[in-house]
């Protein structure tokens, strides 16, 4: 796997149950599956002698992260190498202009125009009116590399292109929330998809994954499902594809595509408890071309929150901010990725699965926040009576008594 990020770190995991082991290409020793893997392989992914290494040997190389040169990649198919996804493929991933005009004609995108200078965004704008959305059509990922335009602003623009990065102008679209769909596609061409899920985003970034998603009509939710699996048909994707859609009506004509990615990702992190596949082992599955997983959710409702690295440092360490998370949530999951805490990272994610959204996700959204923070955003505390009574449910109170 091409990068040592939280998903090849993850990925690894569901590759020891398939008795598989990932090498990775980590850009430091300190990278989260860097840290996991006993196979590390130092270097940048725009060396071709390092996915040279990397591929050496390998059953197959695929990605973590989309910042890989799609010649150096070709040139490893041409020697031989099962790249999945394969470049032609990634490259929709990768460049957000070449994914629109892939997508134009069978599924409903914003309107967008490619930017060679602030003319063109303010032309866009004439037509669908202020804001408009700037994105870098390269590189952005978690709210970087998209700024919200109230107005023309020449030089944000100038400046952009003078510093080399590609641009692109997309309609604000008017949305009544986020939904995510994945699929997996193998070499094969068996294809399955997830249950649609909705994404919660603050500050550009996905907070909270709630599947499936609330309140879907059944007919709009097959319709997002189809679109997905056409989506990786077209492009012809092996492995996973995760499709961020806008629901502006509720309606399946309302469904909007914002981006693509070809790889584990955010909006499928519920699945390693919630769903009898998990999108990482699937994702192995579909590149070695096994038969794929079933996709079935394992609880009616299932919550995933992210944990962010706080705005100013905590005090309290992180195994002592688990020690009491698992305290109050004994059946709350978490995944720490190892990762240094700075404002807003991704740095770890929490699980909760149950029958009652409100429930559900009030007890994931609590979770992340104290592993964040250390701070129980309602109040609680372990040294209430009340608490101490209800911390544990009272069967594993006895157990845990007993054991004593
Ligand atoms: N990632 C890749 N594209 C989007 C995301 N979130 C994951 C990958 C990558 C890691 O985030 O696993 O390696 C990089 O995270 P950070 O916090 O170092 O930017």
């Amino acid at each position: 796997m091409v990068g040592g990020g939280q998903l090849a770190r993850m990925s690894h995991q569901a590759a020891i149950a398939l008795g598989q082991s990932l090498r990775v290409l980590a850009a430091s020793p300190g990278d989260p599956a860097a840290l996991v893997c006993a196979d590390v392989h130092l270097g940048n992914p725009d060396d071709l002698d390092a996915l040279r290494d990397l591929a050496r040997g390998a059953e197959a190389v695929t990605f973590d992260h989309e910042g890989v040169p799609g010649e150096l990649l070709r040139t490893l198919q041409a020697e031989g190498v099962a790249v999945h996804p394969r470049p032609d493929a990634l490259l929709h991933a990768q460049d957000k202009l070449v994914m629109r005009r892939a997508l134009e004609g069978f599924a409903g995108t914003p309107e967008y125009v490619e930017v060679a200078d602030a003319a063109d965004v303010d032309g866009l704008a004439a037509r669908t009116g202020w804001p408009v959305v700037l994105k870098a059509a390269r590189g952005g990922y978690d709210g970087r590399g998209v700024w919200l335009l109230d107005g023309p602003d020449p030089g944000l623009v100038a400046q952009l292109l003078a510093s080399g990065t590609p641009l692109m102008a997309e309609q604000a679209v008017t949305m009544r929330r986020e939904l995510a769909v994945q699929v997996a596609r193998s070499p094969d061409g068996q294809a399955a998809a997830w249950p649609v899920v909705e994404t919660v985003q603050r500050d550009g970034q996905c907070v909270e994954v709630l599947a499936p998603a609330p309140d879907l009509d059944p007919a709009t939710a097959a319709a997002a499902q189809e679109l997905a699996l056409r989506i990786a048909s077209v492009l012809d994707v092996t492995g996973l594809l995760a499709v961020e859609l806008f629901d502006t009506d509720g309606t399946a004509g309302g469904l909007v595509v914002n981006e693509l990615a070809m790889r584990p990702h955010n909006s499928g992190h519920w699945t390693i408890e919630g769903a009898r596949t998990s999108q990482f082992e699937q994702h192995l599955r579909a590149v070695l071309d096994y038969p794929l997983g079933a996709t079935e959710s394992t609880a009616p409702v299932v919550v995933m929150a992210n944990v962010l690295g706080a705005a100013s440092p905590v005090v309290m360490p992180v195994d002592e901010r688990v020690h009491h998370l698992f305290a109050r949530f004994p059946d709350v999951k978490i995944h720490l990725y190892g990762k240094a805490e700075r404002p807003a990272r991704k740095v770890g994610h929490v699980t909760a699965l149950g029958d009652d959204l409100d429930e559900v996700r009030a007890r994931a959204v609590l979770a992340a926040e104290w592993l964040s923070t250390a701070v129980w955003a309602d109040g609680w505390s372990p040294y209430d009576a009340d608490a101490r009574a209800t911390r544990f449910p009272r069967t594993m109170q006895r157990r845990a008594v007993s054991r004593a």
